[in-house]
């Protein structure tokens, strides 16, 4: 376990359906600097260094359907939701939608931003982020800020601007 970065750095909560790509994503993102790493309570913590002066905690709460009456524990002090969706797999979106909608119902959410990542860029199939926003209905949330960014946790694209994204709505909410 590492310095406990919390008390500093912005709390961001990585959420999203089994194989979205969260662990992928947080690996390609903290490669070194993961602080804990507890598979048995299925959760996994690091700190992001955006630049000289910002970081952010990234909290990655796991995704399989055991874990997932979970995941409100972790919302205490969430300055921001990443939510993180297959964007090759269509057929999830519904499913994607509904969790979304639930978790974005926490009291404890109100008004904080949200980033979706439209994960797995990299497949021919993967949907547009007009897709993605519309189905998962984002237009519904205009009470917040919210983005959607697509990236490859895979190949390491579109990572590193859409955490910069997720800092500067932090700063603007
Ligand atoms: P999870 O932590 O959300 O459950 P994982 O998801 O990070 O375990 O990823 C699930 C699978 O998707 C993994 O493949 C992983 O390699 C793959 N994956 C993650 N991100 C990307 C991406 O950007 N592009 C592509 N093409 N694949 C990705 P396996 O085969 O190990 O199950």
């Amino acid at each position: 376990m590492g310095q406990d970065h919390s008390s500093t750095c912005p709390k961001v909560v990585l959420l999203g359906l089994d194989s979205a790509g969260k662990s992928t994503l947080l690996a390609r993102l903290l490669t070194g600097q993961v602080m804990k790493t507890t598979p048995t309570i299925g959760f996994n913590v690091g700190t992001l260094d955006l630049d000289k002066n910002s970081s952010l905690t990234v909290w990655d709460v796991g995704g399989q359907k055991s874990m997932r009456p979970n995941w409100t524990h972790y919302l205490d002090d969430c300055k921001a939701l990443v939510f993180v969706v297959d964007s090759s797999d269509a057929a999830q979106m519904p499913e994607a939608h509904k969790l979304l909608k639930k978790v974005l119902s926490d009291e404890r959410l109100q008004g904080v931003p949200l980033m979706v990542l439209a994960n797995k860029k990299d497949l021919p199939q993967a949907m547009t982020i007009q897709a993605v926003w519309n189905q998962l209905g984002l237009d519904s949330y205009s009470d917040r800020l919210r983005e959607v960014q697509a990236c490859s946790a895979l190949q390491g694209l579109g990572l590193q601007q859409a955490f910069l994204s997720v800092n500067k709505m932090i700063r603007k909410s």
